[in-house]
């Protein structure tokens, strides 16, 4: 039976914040200026609210359903208390780049955060042609920090096993097993692409190498709990600031969360190279061959950070009598590889699958077309990944398929 709890509206969120110290604290409740529910996401409620002074705050709700689909799509709205377990986990390892959590309400499954309106949704920023220098690097100090912090080389035993029980998150998990490794190349009715893609769509799903790497993929996914990942850190999952008329990003700060659970720590790399896949993919499209390598340069942007911020906590780790550093290079070596194989499981799910890109989908059809080819193809090029396993051969090989399957339309 559907969980019944009452949905926040716009008319609502004005009494609820002020039944709240700690909302009550950030915005004037007598003087709201303005409530708007700006969730883009494919899941959930969230309202924006403004006082006079224009001081801030934002409520999450989660549904009991997926709100892309409607109540025919039921969904645990307990997803809540997964992201914020993980927003403070991270928060507590890197405050500077993780949103903060104000109020958590268990019952009605609300989330109450700061205020980020002197931001941007980066996927929005990116679409838009905007450049925010650091950003990919932040993002990559994020992944380390989150994947030494919340393992077992960050964590005393105790700890982790509580955070591990804390954040089995099957639900969830099972939404991203179906949409990121299986529907892809098995359609479960939820797959769609344009009329000039069904044969690109067909060959993905016929491509033996592709779906047997995809099983592996999903294999790591569900047995290798290494730290608490994102579980969903595209490019819609982090808000980037920069101040007017300049290109260096001030501020960057994930969100979104509800994901989270142990998991394989490259599956949180994979993401980000699969969404700056999509950036390139869009940039290639337009016609613009030199935003779309600079978008593909943020592979190695964030790859870089991660391994350094890794680096810069290894010497913490709790059991060095053991955990030599070989073994350091050992699992960089291994994510590194890895993340070729989330970044295609990433990159084809986005392209045929339910729940797409707006990176991709704002795209004239005829330009489109190409873009999604691209990017499919680049996906079936990335399990078949050799020695080189650096982010600039990854790079290389997703330049060279955007640009060989280029539509003009003409
Ligand atoms: C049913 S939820 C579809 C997608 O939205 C989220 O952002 C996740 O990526 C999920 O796979
Ligand atoms: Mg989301």
């Amino acid at each position: 039976m559907t969980e019944q709890y009452e949905f926040l509206t716009a008319e609502t969120v004005p009494a609820y914040l002020a039944s709240v110290p700690s909302l009550r604290a950030r915005v004037d409740v007598d003087r709201i200026r303005t409530v708007s529910e700006i969730g883009d996401g494919n899941l959930n409620l969230v309202f924006l609210v403004h006082d006079e002074d224009g001081r801030g705050v934002v409520l999450k709700q989660s549904l009991p359903y997926v709100r892309m689909v409607g109540e025919g799509w039921p969904m645990t709205p307990e997803r809540e208390k997964h992201e914020v377990d993980s927003l403070l986990a991270h928060h507590a390892l890197v405050p500077e780049l993780v949103v903060e959590v104000l109020h958590h309400d268990i019952a009605r499954h609300i989330i109450g955060m700061e205020d980020l309106s002197d931001h941007r949704v980066w996927r929005h920023a990116l679409n838009d042609g905007q450049t925010h220098d650091g950003a990919a690097a932040d993002v990559g100090t994020y992944i380390g920090a989150v994947a030494f912090g919340t393992s077992a080389l960050g964590l005393e035993r105790l700890a982790l096993a509580e955070a591990q029980a804390r954040a089995i998150n099957p639900e969830l998990c099972q939404i991203t097993e179906d949409l990121v490794f299986t529907e892809p190349s098995v359609d479960a009715g939820r797959n769609s692409v344009l009329p000039a893609n069904e044969v690109d769509a067909a060959e993905l799903a016929a491509d033996e190498t592709f779906v047997a790497a995809m099983g592996r993929a999903k294999w790591m996914f569900m047995t290798h709990g290494e730290a608490l990942v994102h579980g969903d850190l595209h490019t819609g999952s982090v808000m980037v600031r920069a101040e007017e008329g300049s290109t260096q990003c001030t501020s960057v700060k994930v969100f979104d969360s509800e994901f989270a659970f142990y998991g394989p720590v490259a599956f949180d790399i994979g993401a980000t190279w699969a969404n700056y896949a999509f950036a390139a993919a869009r940039a290639t499209a337009l016609g613009d061959p030199d935003r779309a390598r600079w978008a593909l340069g943020l592979v190695e942007q964030t790859w870089d950070a991660f391994e350094a911020e890794y680096r810069r906590r290894w010497p913490t780790r709790l059991d060095p009598r053991v955990w030599r550093d070989e073994f350091l290079e050992e699992r960089l070596a291994t994510w590194q590889r890895e993340a070729w194989l989330f970044a295609a499981a990433k990159m084809s799910r986005r392209i045929v699958g339910a729940a797409k890109v707006k990176d991709v989908e704002l795209l004239p059809e005829e330009l489109r077309e190409g873009a999604a080819r691209g990017v499919l193809h680049a996906a079936r090029e990335a399990v078949r990944v050799g020695q080189d396993t650096g982010p600039a051969a990854f790079a290389a090989l997703v330049i060279d398929q955007l640009e060989r399957h280029r539509t003009t339309g003409e």
